[in-house]
């Protein structure tokens, strides 16, 4: 037992869940919790430009290395500040523990004009949120904290976040911290198991559908023998890319907007496994699952099963248990798979080349930047030209390394996450591909990573525009362009500003040599890149497509 104030409960019950960071921005509320870190060598405090970098930050630790880190806020502005990446976290099942400073209790309801004061202000991350807790007293401080940890590390990862009113903070208690915990993650149905071995060994063209659960769920290694064993096709998303090396001779390429060999590969399929997937399309897919073939899904969370197609076998479950599971039922040799392995590479390779044919300029970019990065390296993809081509064209080879804002599509995002992405793997390449638009959302970030030491590499696709909206209006407005030309200062000039390294490019072709020379510059560097709005994948009918519509559960 030791007496503290419930500030100091607060930040010791961080530490006694193995949070080492806490990555947020100071105000009336939550100072003494702020002085309460002071005194805590386990934890490192960061301080942010604004809170929308605190949420994008916790996001880019938590989904590069699996663990947990805090994001601390002030109420009312900092809380609306940091909810934009409370819900990209939320679209992307990550889990970002949020702490919310909250007015005096006595204040609490009355509307009246506190400072910082939106009454009820969690309900705002209702739908943003896996679960949320107001602390009424200090005694609960400990309990609440160890029930946070436990939403974040059990079932689908989502946000979190607890608010505590200030006048608590500086009560002294008696802290006893509960021991660590270690949580049970889900098992698969034994008999479903078997049922579903017995259906993959069946198929004559069993098709693994990959998506962002696998890298969520560290269920990598077990996905890439399973398809092995199977001799199954995989196909990715883009939350998904990684879940096994795009070297593998196993995976038949990507899915993003229906770009990608899922459209040659799929109606071929007669089972297909889902795994750690909505299975929602963004575009109508011509494809479209069809009562005459089987579909597998796992996931985690009970309530994406069976929602957009009638599934023959929905498995709750880890997706590591339930593939580790899947493998202990099936036998190799017992396969019925007609698959080639020339056959997937051949899809691979057919879709790939017609993804050069449609973006070739983009291609090269990012063919450019793998050549120079190491297989292990670490790349953020925002949501601009290259970004997007980047589902389709970035080679993947390792989990948990290529990063998107999944269905939220959160313009801004990507800088901010890519810091805390090198937080957490600082001996690792950590590249950011950035439009200039969405560099704009947190440039003074930059302040940020040359303080905290966080050598990210911004890449700034120059095209003085908010490129995707403006191919929109030239597509469907008939050119009638407005608000999406944009004034950019000097990236480069601006970086050097910062104290970051700032290199402005004349053309795309110099981009390998320079990123090259950009890894071992020892502090964050900016390098801009001029280019034009090319037009993104989701504006471009594949070829060959066919649309239909898709098979529903009704
Ligand atoms: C928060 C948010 N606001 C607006 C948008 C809409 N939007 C999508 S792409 C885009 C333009 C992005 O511009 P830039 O970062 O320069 O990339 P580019 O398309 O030019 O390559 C906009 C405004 C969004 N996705 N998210
Ligand atoms: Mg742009």
């Amino acid at each position: 037992m030791t007496i503290c104030t419930a500030a100091q409960a607060l930040v010791k019950s961080l530490a006694n869940e193995g949070v080492e960071y806490v990555i947020g921005l100071p105000g009336v509320q939550i100072m003494d919790i702020y002085d309460a870190l002071l005194d805590e060598p386990s934890i490192r405090t960061i301080t942010v430009k604004h809170e929308q970098t605190a949420s994008y930050m916790a996001d880019g630790f938590a989904r590069s290395t699996g663990k947990i880190a805090a994001a601390l806020v002030v109420p009312g502005p900092g809380l609306q500040n940091a909810s934009a990446g409370i819900g990209s976290a939320y679209a992307s099942s990550s889990p970002v523990l949020l702490i919310v400073g909250q007015i005096e209790s006595f204040n609490i309801g009355k509307n009246a004009g506190a400072v910082h004061e939106i009454v009820d202000q969690l309900d705002i991350l209702t739908n943003v949120t896996k679960w949320k807790a107001s602390i009424h007293d200090v005694t609960e401080i400990p309990g609440t904290v160890r029930e946070a940890i436990r939403q974040l590390k059990t079932g689908r990862p989502r946000p979190v976040a607890i608010e505590i009113p200030s006048d608590l903070l500086a009560k002294p208690m008696d802290l006893q911290l509960p021991p660590v915990e270690n949580f049970q993650v889900q098992s698969p149905n034994t008999d479903l198991i078997r049922k579903a071995a017995s259906l993959l060994l069946k198929a004559k063209y069993p098709v693994i559908w990959a998506g962002g659960g696998v890298n969520l769920g560290n269920a990598n290694s077990e996905l890439t023998t399973l398809a092995s064993v199977l001799n199954s096709a995989v196909i990715a998303t883009a939350e998904g890319k990684g879940a096994i090396s795009e070297d593998d001779p196993q995976y038949a390429g990507p899915f993003y907007y229906s770009h990608g060999p899922a459209h040659e590969v799929l109606p071929k399929s007669d089972v297909i496994l889902a795994v750690g997937s909505r299975l929602h399309f963004l575009a109508p897919v011509d494809w479209a699952f069809t009562e005459s073939q089987s579909i597998i899904h796992i996931d985690v969370d009970p309530e994406e099963l069976g929602r957009n197609w009638q599934e023959e076998i929905s498995m709750v479950g880890d997706a590591k248990l339930t593939l580790q599971a899947l493998l202990n039922e099936i036998d190799e040799k017992e396969n019925s798979s007609l698959w080639t392995l020339q056959e997937i590479a051949n899809h691979r390779t057919k879709s790939f080349e017609t993804i050069r044919h449609l973006a070739p300029d983009q291609v090269a970019i990012l063919e450019g930047i793998r050549k120079v990065l190491k297989d292990d390296a670490l790349v953020v993809s925002g949501i601009n030209s290259i970004g997007y081509w980047a589902h389709l064209a970035f080679t993947v080879r390792s989990p948990r390394s290529y990063f998107n804002a999944s269905y939220f599509a959160t313009l801004g995002y990507a800088f901010p996450f890519s810091l805390g992405v090198k937080l957490g793997n600082p001996e690792k390449q950590v590249i950011c591909i950035s439009g200039d638009g969405g560099f704009m959302y947190s440039l003074p970030e930059l302040a940020t990573a040359v303080q905290e030491k966080l050598n990210v590499i911004v890449l700034v696709f120059n095209d003085h525009a908010l490129g995707a909206t403006l191919r929109d209006q030239q597509v469907r407005y008939n050119g009638r362009v407005i608000g999406t030309k944009i004034q950019n200062p000097n990236f480069a000039q601006v970086a050097t500003d910062f104290g970051a390294l700032g290199i402005r490019l004349n053309h795309y072709r110099e981009l390998p040599a320079s990123l090259q020379s950009a890894l071992s510059a020892n502090r964050p560097v900016v390098i801009e890149i001029p280019i034009d709005s090319w037009t993104p994948p989701f504006q471009i009918t594949p070829p060959g497509f066919r649309p239909s519509k898709p098979q529903s559960p009704e």
